[in-house]
């Protein structure tokens, strides 16, 4: 398995998703590995070869107001592509039908802490690709 799926799925829609470029890309679209590699370097903001908890919620802030169409707030499943019905259910809390930004981070949150592996605080692309092989 290649580290596509990790870090194509915007937002946290299972366990093999950290770092995303798109929702719709996951099942739809096959991104080069070159468009992972450019998605995990857009991450690391500060340019040390590691993602941590900061460089990941700034990150997903900016997917989540890319995806959020209308504003609102929440991710609605009109906004989302190749999300599936479980998976959004299983993110979705509160059931309430829509996504907040703490349910998606939540989410990402538990695949970065299995992703780190040596527990440094800190996700390398390496540490992802092993966590996308074990899925
Ligand atoms: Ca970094
Ligand atoms: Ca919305
Ligand atoms: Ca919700």
């Amino acid at each position: 398995m290649s580290a596509r799926k990790v870090l194509d799925a915007a937002v946290g829609l299972c366990a093999c998703t950290i770092l995303g470029t798109g929702v719709a890309a996951a099942q739809t679209a096959a991104p080069s590995a070159k468009t992972d590699e450019m998605s995990f370097l857009a991450a690391d903001t500060n340019g040390d070869g590691l993602v941590d908890e900061a460089e990941l919620a700034a990150d997903q802030a900016k997917r989540f107001k890319r995806l959020d169409a209308n504003g609102d707030g929440y991710l609605t499943p009109d906004e989302l592509d190749a999300h599936t019905a479980a998976t959004f259910a299983a993110i979705d809390r509160n059931g309430d039908g829509k996504l907040s930004f703490i349910e998606v981070m939540t989410a990402k949150m538990n695949d970065f802490k299995r992703a780190d592996a040596n527990g440094d605080g800190r996700v390398s692309y390496e540490e992802i690709v092993v966590f996308e092989g074990k899925q």
